[in-house]
């Protein structure tokens, strides 16, 4: 998974967005904001998935497939509300099985976007409360496990005034030793 700024030019969401030259962002970074990261090969992944979802208490699991085929006549409304800025009350935990996707994330206290470009193999756990958004590449397909500990929280809120007191974005950046 590679991580670096987001440029913030206006244009296709599909496309990169990297400066010229590229301005990485470190594993300590994310690190820092709670961002927890995995690679496991996608041959023989099972094991270790599953390893990893026992330790952390992710019970359940689906599959979702991001593509015009697997999501029929809601693709283009699922596509936009993916990019909304929003948070959850819950981790977002994501193995890519096929395909590539960027996740962009909020660095607090810079509010700068962090572009993770995910593909086969990653595991990324995006904690609850963080500020985030997701794409598709130019690739336009992804499919992904999701997982999740008991019910699937999967309801996006969507930044606003409302957000910023949220319970969960206020545990969100006292993890992180920042503000609130
Ligand atoms: C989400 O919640 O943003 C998604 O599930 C995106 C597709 S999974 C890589
Ligand atoms: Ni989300």
């Amino acid at each position: 998974m590679r991580a670096y700024y987001f440029d913030n030019l206006s244009g296709d969401q599909r496309l990169p967005h990297d400066y010229d030259p590229s301005r990485p962002v470190s594993p300590e970074t994310l690190a820092s904001l709670n961002i927890k990261h995995w690679t496991i090969p996608v041959l023989g992944h099972e094991e270790k998935v599953d390893a990893i979802a026992k330790e952390r208490g992710y019970k359940n699991r689906d599959t979702i497939n991001v593509s015009r085929e697997g999501m029929g006549e809601i693709y283009e409304e699922k596509i936009k509300g993916f990019f909304q800025e929003h948070m959850h009350e819950d981790e977002e935990i994501r193995y890519i099985l096929s395909g590539s996707g960027f996740f962009d994330v909020r660095e607090t206290p810079t509010d700068a976007w962090i572009r993770l470009a995910v593909e086969p193999g990653d595991l990324l756990v995006v904690p609850a409360g963080i500020y985030h958004r997701f794409t598709l590449d130019e690739k336009d397909n992804i499919k992904a496990l999701r997982l999740f500990k008991d019910e699937p929280k999967w309801v996006p809120h969507n930044r606003g005034p409302e957000t910023d007191v949220n319970p969960h974005r206020i545990g969100y950046l006292k993890t992180i030793n920042v503000g609130a």
